[in-house]
């Protein structure tokens, strides 16, 4: 039970050894639609507890969170991913459904619960039909009193950015993914926010220094971010100490987090004003009316002006790839395993425009990954049970694995991987094609969970294999989800036998202390006539028997081009497919419509 505006937090204090004090943080969060205007357009919105923004989840590094969710929006299904977050131990709560879980369905309850061993600036965020950019988007922040950086500041704000919609997911993901929309233009957000509101204030003192911890958690838009009269100094990205680098302006992808130190002036008696600005290059078509910047200012003084911002003529942020990490972890060498991920779009039978990796688009499967490798013994190594249509890369105990990401699209895309910080040892000029084996690596490589690939240019990742979980390797830009631009890292399987258990099915894992998967996940599931065991298409009699899987739409028709399709597509596709109205749920599951 959840009451109606329980947002209040309960610490419990426990002794963990002899110095560390850890804490159980508790949340109560009822999901559910309110209404919201952070541009002065009111509309529904996905709220918790009656409110939004929704409420920031704060911990200590070492503190377990236990997260009580009830899905109170009546009418969508939903779930919670915790970006940024390693889940080690726990892969079962990292959030993404058909991956790690069912959908939550409306009226359901769902517990999350996980140790935080990590430090640094995260967000937390829907992982279900391409939700968040209706609302369900937070900050996570992870404080850490041992950071390397606690006396040089005096006090850490939290700063997010975002682009923002006036229609709901739901409508707008359906004309993205049709046939309608050939040429997969994505929709444009209507405005940039700043702490989801625009002209924010934000109070300081002279002479002190400002940890602000800053997260783009947009839908689709990187943003430009600069403070005028004042310098950056970057710590962290995305989880990760880094040497201090100085900046006057950064870029955040969606997705991305920077922690920055800036020292305010001696004297208060100006204002200065802070800038976001939405990279346009993104955008297929920038309408006229589109004011793709969102101003907040220092205020020193409230008496004094707040001034209009100066225009910046070019855009030259920071380059993230001159970022050293603070502990110096050097480059992993010789990679046991080294995959590409070529990255394609374009357009399928029904017309409407995909996302490939290596010619797959992503559907997905009918049990969730993780069921699948916890129910399938031996064969759990198998990629082939995962489905021809998830992108499975199966890997083994501490193997370094590298990923060579050749981005075959003039488009900009930022790369997440789940459950892990990569290494980012390789990232190309635009146009440069595939990547070439013949570069000096750095010694000591940027880490980050969250990386921008450069229009038809190439990145290099590394990282190592010491965490199960099934992992999802996926652009952030939330359309190119729903268009199928993900890969699934099944990381040793047979260990997650061995440590998680579906209690009280036959699958129970042997290990009698293994962790049981909570009865609230196993009941999203059978609400909804899910199945917990088999392969990617349910099938449990035999695992390599894949028929009935969930697939895309059948490919086009020989002779047809992406291009011609677009005068065709009206006639033909509706013809052809004689096309009812595709639920944007159907859509986005994308069963067979042959
Ligand atoms: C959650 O919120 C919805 C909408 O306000 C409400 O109808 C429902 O009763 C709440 N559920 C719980 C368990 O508090
Ligand atoms: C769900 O409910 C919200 C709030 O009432 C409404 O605005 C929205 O259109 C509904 N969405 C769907 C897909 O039915
Ligand atoms: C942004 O909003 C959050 C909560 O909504 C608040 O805690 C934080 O202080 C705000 N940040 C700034 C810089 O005003
Ligand atoms: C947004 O800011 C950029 C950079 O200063 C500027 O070029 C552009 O004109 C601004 N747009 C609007 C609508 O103010
Ligand atoms: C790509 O996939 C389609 C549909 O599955 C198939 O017809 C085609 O042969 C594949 N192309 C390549 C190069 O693998
Ligand atoms: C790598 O080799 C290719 C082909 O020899 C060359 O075109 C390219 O410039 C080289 N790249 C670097 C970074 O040296
Ligand atoms: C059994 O599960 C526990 C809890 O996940 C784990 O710590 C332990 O290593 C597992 N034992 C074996 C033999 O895998
Ligand atoms: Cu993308």
């Amino acid at each position: 039970m959840v009451p109606p505006s329980a947002g209040s937090t309960l610490m419990t204090l426990c002794l963990l050894g002899s110095s560390a004090l850890a804490a159980i943080v508790n949340y109560d969060f009822n999901i559910s639609w309110v209404t919201a205007q952070p541009d002065g357009f009111s509309r529904p919105t996905i709220g918790i507890n009656g409110e939004w923004p929704i409420p920031q989840i704060t911990a200590n590094v070492g503190d377990r969170v236990i997260i009580n969710v009830v899905n109170g929006l009546g009418n969508q299904t939903t779930s919670l991913h915790f970006h940024g977050l390693y889940m080690n131990g726990t892969p079962h709560m990292d959030g993404p459904v058909s991956v790690t879980q069912c959908a939550i369905p409306p009226g359901g309850s769902f517990v999350y619960d996980f140790h935080i061993n990590q430090p640094g600036t995260y967000w937390y965020h829907s992982h279900d039909s391409g939700q968040y950019p209706d609302g369900l988007r937070g900050a996570l922040i992870v404080k850490d009193p041992d950071s390397p950086y606690k006396d040089q500041y005096d006090e850490e704000l939290v700063l997010t950015l975002s682009d923002w919609y006036h229609d709901q997911m739901p409508g707008q993901l359906a004309r993205f993914i049709s046939y309608a929309n050939p040429t997969g233009a994505e929709p444009v957000p209507k405005s940039a926010l700043m702490n989801d509101t625009q002209n924010l204030d934000i109070k300081v003192e002279p002479g002190k220094t400002y940890m602000f911890r800053i997260i783009n958690m947009g839908a689709f838009a990187g943003q430009y971010l600069w403070f005028e009269g004042h310098t950056m100094k970057i710590v962290e990205v995305d989880g990760i100490y880094t040497e201090a680098a100085e900046a006057d302006m950064i870029y955040l992808t969606a997705a991305q987090r920077y922690s920055v130190l800036i020292t305010t002036k001696d004297d208060a008696s100006s204002n200065f004003a802070i800038v976001g600005s939405m990279d346009q290059d993104l955008f297929d078509a920038v309408p006229a009316d589109l004011n793709p910047n969102v101003t907040g200012w220092l205020v020193y003084s409230d008496s004094a002006p707040r001034p209009t911002p100066a225009l910046v003529d070019e855009f030259e942020p920071f380059d993230d790839f001159t970022l050293a990490p603070y502990d110096k972890l050097p480059l992993y060498t010789d990679p046991d395993y080294s995959f590409e991920l070529r990255v394609e779009m374009n357009n399928l039978g029904d017309g409407a425009n995909y996302a490939w990796f290596n010619n797959i688009t992503y559907v997905r499967p009918k049990v969730n990954t993780l069921y699948t490798a916890l129910t399938s013994g031996n064969l759990a190594t198998n990629p082939a049970i995962y489905g021809d249509h998830t992108n499975p890369f199966v890997l083994e105990k501490d193997q370094v694995v590298e990923i060579v990401l050749d981005n075959m699209d003039p488009g900009k895309h930022p790369f997440h991987l789940h459950g892990h910080a990569f290494q980012t040892v390789a990232r190309s000029e635009e146009e440069a094609g595939d990547y070439m084996y013949n570069e000096t690596l750095p010694a000591y490589p940027m880490r980050r969970d969250t990386v921008m690939v450069r229009p038809n240019g190439n990145l290099v990742l590394r990282f190592k294999a010491d965490n199960p979980g099934i992992w999802l390797f996926h652009c952030h830009i939330e359309w190119h989800v729903a268009s199928g631009l993900i890969a699934t890292i099944v990381e040793r399987p047979l260990d997650l036998q061995n440590t998680l258990s579906l209690a009280g099915s036959p699958y129970a894992s042997p290990n009698s202390s293994a962790l049981a998967i909570p009865t609230s996940h196993i009941e999203a599931c059978t609400k909804q006539d899910i199945s917990i065991a088999g392969n990617a298409a349910g099938n449990q009699d035999d695992l390599l028997d894949l028929r009935g899987q969930n697939a895309p739409p059948a490919p086009l028709p020989e002779g047809f081009t992406a291009k011609g399709i677009v005068a065709m597509t009206f006639s033909i596709v509706a013809a052809l497919l004689g096309m009812a109205v595709i639920g944007w749920y159907g859509n986005l599951d994308r069963k067979d419509v042959k």
